[in-house]
């Protein structure tokens, strides 16, 4: 991680759509729903054509990519009024939270709020950054932006600001090399580098969050967890996660697992890709912190996740990698042992069980 003392700031200017609040969420719901009328499936094409895009070139990409039958404004006009019946349903994106003063509310959490639809051009133009600090009165190179699209990343650094990028397009941090430092998500956004009062929720390495359930039967995976590592990863299925894992981060995370027929016992479990090993599909892959005498492929295994501990990393060694993973085993171990964590051992998700007897927990 570049620990790097940066520019202090004095100032934070937030991307809304995209960097706290999770819109393209609700707009691809919409699509998938409207795909079926014209016989097409919605498979993920034009996801990443459609972040950091004016509604209309991304509806030229959709109609383009699915050889839709209508014209670009034909398909602007049926789609528009659907997203605007979901507005209700989106979702802060994770992290989001720790930006909002719960006691104030999400609009008097900020001394400015300024729209699209108040200046002439769209980023990549400053003209929006530039906007803002004119009217707070702020030199533009005391302010910090933070923004997910690449086109928003070219107009805070136009702005002559400081940017962190939270890239929203999945494996392609790559593209935001112009940002001063570029983030896995709000979860990892440290305000102290650039001289601004630190977040105050870590708590001795982790930081908490509200328990989040994920389940199924242990299944096989790549096989090279205890073979090549020592660290022997119970595999669980992403089917049916879709949703609960777009409202979590890739990362390293701890909490309490229950196996059924044999206990509870604490995790420590990375989610994503495992950008050491490059893999192209997202995986589930809780160590439980117990020596076990032999192999449970299939069985129940249901997780509380109950803290994040960092952001998947790449390594230069595999012996990095592994002391890395033993460092993330050291914080669970020690942190579940806090009252905060320890309550959720009891947590009823843990006890469910498919093979009925329950007794034994
Ligand atoms: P795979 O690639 O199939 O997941 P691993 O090398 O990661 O193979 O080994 C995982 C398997 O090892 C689990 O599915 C489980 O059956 C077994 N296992 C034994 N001890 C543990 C443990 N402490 N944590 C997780 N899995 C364990
Ligand atoms: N793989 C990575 O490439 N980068 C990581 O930062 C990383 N962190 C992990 C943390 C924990 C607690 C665990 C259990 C695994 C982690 N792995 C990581 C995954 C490791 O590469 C994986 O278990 C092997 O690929 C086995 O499939
Ligand atoms: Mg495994």
């Amino acid at each position: 991680m570049a620990n790097s003392l940066k520019k202090l700031v004095s100032c934070v200017i937030l991307d809304l759509d995209g960097t706290l609040l999770n819109t393209d969420g609700i707009v691809i719901e919409v699509l998938k729903g409207y795909l079926v009328k014209y016989g097409k499936r919605w498979d993920g094409r034009g996801a990443h054509s459609i972040v950091g895009k004016t509604p209309r070139e991304a509806a030229a990409v959709i109609v383009e990519d699915y050889g839709l039958p209508l014209s670009i404004d034909e398909f602007v006009s049926e789609i528009t009024p659907m997203c605007s019946d979901q507005w209700f349903n989106i979702k802060a994106l994770p992290g989001a939270n720790r930006l909002i003063n719960h006691l104030k509310g999400w609009k008097e959490s900020f001394s400015l709020i300024i729209g699209g639809d108040e200046v002439t051009v769209g980023k990549p133009s400053p003209e929006i950054f530039l906007e803002v600090a004119k009217r707070l009165n702020v030199d533009p190179s005391k302010c910090l932006v933070i923004e997910d699209s690449i086109p928003g990343v070219m107009a805070g650094k136009a702005a002559g600001m400081e940017v962190v990028a939270v890239p929203s397009l999945t494996k392609q941090s790559h593209l935001y090399t112009s940002a001063d430092e570029v983030i896995n998500s709000l979860l990892d956004l440290q305000p102290a580098k650039w001289g601004l009062p630190p977040f105050e929720d870590w708590i001795e390495g982790t930081l908490p969050n509200e328990p989040w359930h994920i389940g199924g039967p242990v299944t096989k995976g790549f096989g090279r967890g205890s073979k090549v590592l020592g660290i022997p990863t119970a595999n669980l299925s992403t089917e049916g996660y879709s949703t609960v894992l777009s409202e979590h981060p890739s990362g390293v995370y701890f909490g309490w697992a229950g196996l059924s027929t044999r206990g509870i016992y604490k995790f420590v479990m990375s989610i994503g890709w495992n950008p050491y090993f490059n893999n192209a599909e997202k995986t589930i892959e809780p160590w439980l912190l117990h020596d076990f005498e032999e192999d449970f492929y299939g069985e129940e295994l249901h997780l509380a996740i109950v803290g994040y501990i960092r952001p998947e990393a790449n390594f230069s060694s595999l012996e990095s990698l592994i002391e890395k993973i033993h460092e993330d085993r050291r914080i669970a171990e020690t942190a579940l042992e806090l009252s905060l964590y320890l309550k959720y051992r009891e947590d009823p998700y843990l006890k469910i069980s498919l093979h009925g007897d329950n007794s034994h927990l």
